[in-house]
């Protein structure tokens, strides 16, 4: 399934512009706070030069890339939760997402309003994050509220759960993202349908403009360090209308190439989550298509399997595997397949990134 990335960050900061580089689909931009007032959701199909060299061995089968979701939502502002802006009532949008992209304004530029006045990613940021702890308050009192009478008479999971809320409602009163609470599997299973927002992993964007880094992107960079979230630099406005005016990948490469960027920024961002959320890319050259997967780290062939099919992981028996480099450094399959390069592997066989993947199914 495509990992999806919910866009937060203050009005104007340039979230709908980013959404608009990554997927090219036209999302509203206007140069006053508050133009998108509804979430929009998009699909951005991930570019693959690995994918890339494969097909060109199978030129006559459809490529089928891997593909992300984002979800664009209206600015936050200081006091979101307590009615102010839109933004609140919005953050309920992105409760599903695999990971928040928190998008930072890095452009000094008179003409656009910033809602505070001036530039300052540290305060920026924390203004965002605020509203996140207070959104993901809000959520647990009100779940503390309906199971306390249950735990009462003495129901065991709903004390278990009562006191891991507990928990949870006193680190983020210190402060504390709950990604950071080092919580055990087994609660955050617990935790499946609230959905907190402060679970998720996080990527800083520092939208910058036309000229790349500056003294705000450095001032991210240093905060992701101390976060340990993502980051990646975005010329936000550049790459949404390099990505409008491109007809073809290879025209955005030229366009990008132009301004001194080697690849795009849906290509570094989609890296630099894919890292945080640990995934890895396998491919399969099966039927009409060469297509790519991804699954995360450590994940075995028959549940690697599985996500082509169901069924797959009952009816695993084997599967044989090469690199992806291998098998275009051969030329062809029937080359690999002669050279005896194909390995078999079994059921415990951790997906390696790269590997192409041929399952045998009983
Ligand atoms: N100069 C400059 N302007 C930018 C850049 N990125 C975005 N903008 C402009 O900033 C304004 C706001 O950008 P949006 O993408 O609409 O911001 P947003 O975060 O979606 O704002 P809300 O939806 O109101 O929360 C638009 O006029 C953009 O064109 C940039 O890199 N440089
Ligand atoms: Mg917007």
């Amino acid at each position: 399934m495509a990992k999806s990335f919910g866009l937060v960050g203050l009005p104007n900061a340039g979230k709908s512009t980013i959404f608009n580089a990554l997927t090219a689909a036209g999302a509203k931009v206007e140069a006053y706070p508050f133009c998108t007032i509804e979430p929009h959701r998009g699909i951005a199909s991930v570019p693959d030069e690995r994918l890339d060299a494969l097909h060109r061995l199978f030129p006559e089968k459809k490529k089928v890339p891997t593909a992300i979701e984002v979800v664009d939502i209206a600015g936050l502002v200081k006091g979101a939760s307590q009615g102010e802006g839109l933004g609140n009532q919005f953050l309920a949008e992105i409760r599903g997402v695999d990971a928040v992209i928190h998008v930072v304004r890095c452009f000094p530029d008179p003409e656009i309003p910033h809602p505070t006045g001036d530039i300052d990613p540290r305060r920026d940021i924390e203004i965002v994050e605020t509203e996140l702890f207070l959104k993901d308050l809000e959520t647990l009192e009100r779940r503390k509220a309906r199971i306390e009478k249950l735990a009462k008479t003495g129901d065991k999971v709903a004390r278990e759960e009562l006191s891991l809320i507990e928990h949870l409602i006193d680190g983020i009163g210190k402060g504390i993202p709950i990604r950071r609470m080092g919580l055990k599997p087994e609660e955050l299973a617990l935790l499946k349908d609230l959905k907190p927002l402060t679970a998720k992993p996080v990527l800083y964007v520092a939208n910058t403009g036309d000229e790349g880094e500056n003294e705000y992107t450095q001032a991210v960079a240093e905060l992701a360090r101390e976060n340990g979230a993502g980051y990646v630099v975005i010329r936000g406005r550049l790459e949404a209308e390099i990505a409008e005016a491109a007809e073809t990948e290879e025209e955005r490469r030229a366009y990008l190439a132009e301004w001194g960027l080697s690849e795009s920024a849906l290509v570094r961002l989609v890296r630099a989550a894919y890292e945080l959320l640990d995934l890895v890319t396998f491919y399969t050259i099966e039927g009409p298509e060469v297509r790519a997967w991804t699954v995360p780290r450590g994940t075995v062939a028959p549940d690697a399997g599985a996500e082509i099919h169901t069924d797959f992981r009952d009816r695993f028996v084997l599967a044989e595997v090469v690199p992806w480099r291998e098998l275009v450094e051969a030329g062809s399959d029937k080359a690999l397949r002669e050279a005896g390069k194909w390995r078999r592997v079994g059921h415990d066989y951790e997906v390696q990134d790269g590997d192409v993947i041929h399952f045998i199914c009983a």
